[in-house]
Parts: C-alpha cells; structure tokens; sequence
C-alpha cells in the first residue's frame, strides 16, 4: 500500500537505518565536540550508529571501515586521520552498494566517485584569514614580522591546506616571514613541546599560527614557562573557536581566533537519511565560520558549545 504521501511504502528500504561513523581519534576539544554532535544527531534522527574510535591511528581506521562493510551497514562516514590509503576499502564498499561519506577532512583519492558526499569547512580559507589578521596587526611594522607555524599530524587535510592558505596570503602581503615549524600533533602537549623547540631554535619569534586552538594553548604555557607573555609577544592566532580558545582571548594570551565549526552531525544524518532512501546529495556540502579577537570572544562565549 501507500502512505498518505504517496510513498510506496513496499519499496522504502527497511529501517533501522545503521551508520557506521570511524572518528579520528579524541585529541582535542574539536574533535571531542565533533563526536558529541554526531552521536546526538544520530540519536535524535533515530539511526543506529557503529562507532569506532581509531586512535590517530591510520591502519586501524581502514580496519574500522572494513568492519563496518563486513556488518553491512546501511551507510558508512568517516573523517580520517590522514589522506592516503583509501582506494582499496572504498572499492569494496562500492562492491558492496554501502554510500560513503566523508566528514570533515577529504582524502587523496582519484577516483571521486569512491564517495557520494564530503562534509566540511574550507581549510585554506582559515588559513588565509588566520595569515590576514596578522597582516593587518603589523601594518606599522618596520621590519619583516617572524612568524613559526605549529602543525597538526602530517597528512592530514587541515594540516596542508591551513598551511596552503596561510602561506598565500603571507606570500601576497609581503610582511609576515614563517621562519620556521614543527609539529604539535593537534595536542595541548604537542602544541607546547613543539613551541619548546621553536623557542631553542629561534631568537626572535613575533608570531605563532597554531593550526588548532589546542596547539595554541600548549605554546602558551610553554612561553609563560619561560617568562614570555603570549599575546603580545609573540602574538598567538589559532584555529577552531572552542571555549577554551575564546577564554585565551579574553586573557588576552591569544590574538585571533578563526572558527571552524565541528558541528556537523545533523548535515551528515540528513545525507545518510537521503542515501538510505537513495536520493540524491550535494557531492560537497561546506560548514560557516566566523572570526574570533577579545571584543566579540567576550559576547559569543555564553553561546559557546565546544
Ligand atoms: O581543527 C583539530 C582537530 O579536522 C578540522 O582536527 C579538524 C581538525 C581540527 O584535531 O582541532
């Protein structure tokens, strides 16, 4: 028979609908606000999630996903730990008429039709406005302004392109120098062993881009620990916009903060409703963002989730 709208209801595929979710990991206040909004989205939308945790760690990742298509699943996202290495599970997802999507990140892969959506923000784009407020800040500055990057994990799509971004615009304004970088791992710790280093092998640093809120935090402890004033010297911009980033403005120990939101669970549970019934989706579906400095930190930080 049919329901009142018209749909047939012998055709729907049967429910529940089994989407198996594999997270990067839990490293920071991002990602674990990223978790939160996709396990309360798929309860709210009444979809069994598979979760699985890979740890950071890329093989098991791939392990997870194979998993989830030996469970036939009915749809299968991830957002992954790194780019490469994806042909070969995506083939055998495609064997087994499983959709994928990817969340957040993308990966290296050739043949775009391995997936049916990507959901995510612009990762240069932060990087271009991360490397413009620092072009602004320093328009009185008599010489070249000496800035040190703190990496995430190599491989990693926001890793590249915040690097990408925030390099070209350097490059166009012609005052800001990256004289130097290391990797924090997209880790508090990470973040403040490798601005340790920074500081052993660097005299004079006028800047730090963190490529994450949590890497930012850790270079300001480990600059207070040697008696620096982060904030002022050097000025300190991250990226993500969580509450603990918008606190650092407002103690004015960081600068500038570019958001990037980890909300993505009820865009991703409205692609896996679509493909579960086999409609069609936008292939790439890109998140807001805004700009954080002390001013607007202090008025946004009640409304603040992550
Ligand atoms: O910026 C970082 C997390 O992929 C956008 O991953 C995400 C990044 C985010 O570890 O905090």
């Amino acid at each position: 028979g049919r329901d009142k709208d018209g749909f047939n209801m012998r055709d729907a595929p049967r429910g529940p609908i089994i989407l198996g979710f594999s997270q990067v990991g839990a490293e920071g206040g991002w990602r674990k606000a990223n978790t939160a909004s996709i396990k309360k989205a798929a309860e709210r939308n009444r979809i069994d999630l598979n979760f699985k945790d890979a740890g950071g760690d890329p093989e098991r990742q791939i392990a997870d996903v194979h998993s989830f298509i030996d469970a036939k699943v009915s749809v299968i996202a991830f957002a992954p730990v790194v780019e490469t290495g994806w042909g070969e599970v995506l083939r055998r997802a495609r064997d087994a008429k499983i959709p994928v999507v990817l969340t957040d990140r993308l990966i290296d892969e050739p043949d775009t039709s391995l997936w049916a959506s990507s959901i995510g923000a612009e990762f240069a784009a932060e990087g271009n406005l991360a490397a413009l407020y620092l072009e602004n800040d320093y328009t009185a500055a008599q010489q070249t302004v000496n800035v040190v990057q703190i990496l995430g994990v190599a491989g990693a799509t926001p890793t590249k392109q915040r690097a990408e971004g925030f390099a070209a615009t350097a490059a166009k304004g012609g005052r800001l120098k990256i004289i130097d970088e290391e990797t924090g791992d997209w880790t508090k710790d990470g973040g403040k062993d490798a601005m340790t280093k920074l500081l052993r092998r660097n005299k004079r640093i006028d800047a730090v881009f963190a490529q994450n809120d949590d890497m930012g935090l850790g270079a300001v402890i480990a600059l207070e620990a040697v008696g620096k004033e982060p904030g002022k010297e050097p000025k300190i911009v991250t990226v993500d916009g969580t509450k603990a980033a918008l606190e650092g403005l407002i103690a004015g120990k960081l600068n500038y903060v570019v958001e990037c939101s980890p909300e993505i669970g009820e865009p991703l549970m409205a692609v896996v409703v679509d493909l579960f019934h086999g409609g069609r989706v936008q292939k790439q579906i890109r998140s807001e963002k805004a700009v954080f400095d002390p001013q607007n930190a202090a008025d946004e930080i009640a409304d603040r989730t992550y």
